[in-house]
């Protein structure tokens, strides 16, 4: 019956859910809405996928009965699969911002990852787990990677060990899955981990099961690398929305007419990607800076159609920052960004504003809250909110000739100097601006950034290799991820920027848009030499 092929979701409205809907729907599964604590008792399976804050999941759950009714329901042991806070909020407790008591389910509290010891939080990116018990739903894992986004854990002890079907580890060993008769709960993301994430839902939904792998034979867990796909979109002269790629930010042909340049559309490309294997896909509306995005409804609607079917994070960046409109309308970063998350984005991405933003930090020393970067990293967490950086090269005779931090170039600039400092830059690149790459980073980090995308103009589309100097200036600089990007031609550019500085990901445009470089090719490289990838 129809009954047999709906999925009731518990979605408390604290952020966003999309890409489980879509999921769920990808599945062949009808969605029906909790409204009132009765439709989780009456629900023949409940996902529940907890997002935002810890405290204000469970201010929400307990002021209109709804977790009673969910405690009820997971004790009668009914089908339940809990996703990332959807895991944390089962135990007593949680000390993000607290502590704050949990629905005290299972022994434990929920601690934060500890960034001392070299790994960086967010744990951001595709980690392995080791299975420990028979769990059904997680029988097609085996040591393939799976897709966390989180900053806070359970860790495994004495009292819970009876819940836990799956750990991975990040410095320290915590909690990947607990599984006990028909409660499931997972702390990473099976709606962004492609494949594999997909057949732990269609397994909870009880559909026919592939030939199971089983138990992952003891390969200790290991962040993946991640290798990143960027489609730079805008619309060209006739007014429909591409896919460009620049030379140095420049995206024009060196034509008479000089058009803008088109390699694809964008929904069609990020399909292809993630077949491809991209670990995750990035969209930037490049031309945000100038036409606001809220008028810009087709990037809207290339991230509601591109969710639909691609089940790895997406981040959209470009003109996050207030507007108000030619009718005196005003619009809040706060309102774009949402806006983004609602048409499918996992992850925003602010490059101008956050320049702004830094400079009045650390003008004042003083963090207003008010700024795009603060309020969106409040409201859907710092995981959700990345920086872009758009640094220039400015080559120095001594490294004191500036008051920002100047590193010592590999290969001199074009009068033998040995130093450069990255200047920031806004509006596309047009506009350089008072701050360097280096004190920009340590800013937004403070601000609430999760997670850096570093870019550089000089290397922008020239094939020529990452900017090994600046990457590393900055990932040592800062303990949340950063995503190198700007200048692969070859796949031995990607083992060269992991293996020299610390980033979390690389990302490429023009080599994947031209198909000179594909992706598995990358990725086989890079295992090749001994680096984590998801294969
Ligand atoms: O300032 O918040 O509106 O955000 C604008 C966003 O658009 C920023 O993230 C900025 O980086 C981006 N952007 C603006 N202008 C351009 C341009 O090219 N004219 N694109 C632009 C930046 C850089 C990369 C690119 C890599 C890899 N694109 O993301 O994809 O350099 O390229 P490659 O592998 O071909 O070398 P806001």
């Amino acid at each position: 019956s129809n009954g047999d092929r709906v999925v009731t979701l518990l979605d408390y409205g604290a952020g966003n859910v999309r890409s489980v809907r879509n999921a769920i729907r990808f599945l062949g599964f009808d969605i029906k809405d909790v409204q009132k604590p009765e439709d989780i008792l009456n629900a023949s399976r409940l996902i529940f996928p907890g997002v935002g804050a810890f405290a204000a999941a469970i201010d929400v759950l307990n002021q209109n009965g709804m977790a009673e009714a969910l405690c009820t329901y997971i004790e009668r042991d009914r089908p339940f699969l809990g996703i990332c806070l959807g895991l944390q909020l089962l135990f007593e407790s949680s000390e993000e911002n607290g502590p704050v008591k949990g629905l005290g389910l299972i022994p434990g509290t929920v601690g934060r990852f500890d960034s001392s010891n070299g790994f960086r939080v967010p744990h951001i990116g595709w980690n392995s787990v080791q299975v420990s018990k028979d769990a059904g739903i997680l029988d097609d894992i085996g040591d393939r990677h799976v897709y966390f986004v989180h900053s806070y854990r359970a860790i495994p002890s004495e009292a819970n060990k009876e819940w836990i079907s799956s750990t991975c580890n990040y410095g320290v060993d915590f909690i990947a899955s607990i599984s006990k008769g028909n409660i499931h709960a997972v702390q990473f993301h099976p709606e962004k981990s492609g494949d594999v994430g997909l057949s732990v839902l269609r397994r909870f939904l009880g559909m026919p099961k592939s030939n199971s792998t089983k138990l992952a034979q003891g390969k200790a867990s290991k962040l993946a690398k991640r290798v990143i796909a960027c489609l730079d979109v805008r619309t060209n002269d006739k007014g429909d929305l591409v896919v460009t790629k620049g030379d140095q930010y420049d995206v024009r042909e060196h034509t008479k007419e000089k058009e803008v340049r088109n390699l694809g559309k964008p929904v069609e490309l990020a399909g292809q990607y993630y077949k491809d294997g991209a670990d995750e896909v990035t969209f930037l509306n490049i031309t945000g800076f100038r036409d606001f995005p809220l008028g810009d409804l087709p990037m809207l609607k290339v991230l509601r159609y591109t969710s639909e079917n691609v089940f790895v994070p997406l981040t959209v960046g470009g003109g996050i920052r207030d507007f108000t409109d030619g009718n005196g309308r005003y619009y809040s970063s706060l309102e774009v960004a949402s806006e983004y998350f609602r048409s499918g984005a996992d992850k925003v991405s602010i490059g101008s504003d956050a320049v702004y933003a830094a400079e009045a930090y650390i003008r004042t020393g003083v963090k207003t809250g008010k700024s795009s970067l603060e309020q969106i990293s409040r409201v859907y967490g710092n995981q959700a909110v990345v920086v872009s950086i758009d640094p220039r090269r400015v080559y120095l005779k001594n490294p004191d000739d500036v008051e920002f931090k100047a590193v010592k170039v590999k290969r001199p600039g074009p009068h033998g100097e040995g130093y450069a400092w990255y200047q920031c830059t806004v509006n596309g690149g047009r506009e350089g601006r008072p701050i360097g790459a280096y004190e920009l980073a340590k800013s937004v980090e403070q601000l609430g950034a999760g997670e850096i995308l570093l870019n550089c103009i000089d290397c922008d589309g020239q094939g020529q290799g990452f900017d090994i100097d600046l990457i590393k200036l900055i990932s040592d600089a800062v303990t949340i991820p950063v995503i190198a990007s700007s200048g692969a031609g070859t796949v031995e550019h990607f083992s060269e920027v992991f293996q020299n500085t610390s980033a979390s990901a690389a990302l490429a445009a023009g080599i994947f848009h031209r198909k000179e470089v594909p992706i598995l090719s990358v990725k086989e490289h890079l295992s090749k030499e001994g680096i984590e990838v998801r294969m």
